[in-house]
């Protein structure tokens, strides 16, 4: 049974591709979903891809994945720098845990600067655009390959 990475991506990213190009791009999150699907079979890995724009149902996730899962690659999109409760769901999980932001928050608005998440986070990949998820993914495969 392949090992099972939850990839979990907050509010507004349902609309990549469409909000805002010129920052966070062209593809949609079906294409970055299909992108790591395909990597994941290569890494003997399983994905489980999901997008919410409440902030319960993020959390709700992180609990079902310290059940059954690795690693979490997460974009929580501007709860990054909001949200207290999925920082303390994520220190719940004990497997691996990469933060991803496509843009590079820090050459943004200083409010996008600090995040609860890299309290947690093992790795943070930031302004690599959407590869950033397969980035993450690869990490975990290397780290799960070397366990
Ligand atoms: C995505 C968002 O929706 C923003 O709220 C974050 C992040 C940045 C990203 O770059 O992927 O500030």
């Amino acid at each position: 049974m392949p090992n099972l990475v939850y990839v979990l991506n907050g509010p507004n990213l349902n609309l990549l591709g469409k909000r805002q190009p010129h920052i966070y791009g062209h593809e949609t999150l079906a294409d970055v979903e299909r992108d790591c699907t395909a990597l994941a079979t290569e890494l003997g890995l399983e994905v489980r891809f999901l997008q919410s724009n409440w902030e319960g149902q993020i959390i709700d996730w992180i609990h079902e994945a310290r059940e059954t899962a690795v690693g979490i690659v997460i974009n929580p999109g501007a709860f990054t720098h909001t949200s207290v409760a999925i920082m303390d769901a994520l220190n719940t999980f004990e497997g691996t845990v990469i933060e991803v932001h496509i843009s590079n928050v820090h050459k943004r608005e200083s409010f996008r600067h600090h995040s609860y998440m890299s309290l947690r986070a093992d790795g943070i990949i930031v302004g690599c655009g959407t590869q950033g998820y397969q980035l993450g993914l690869r990490r975990i495969g290397a780290l799960v390959a070397a366990a």
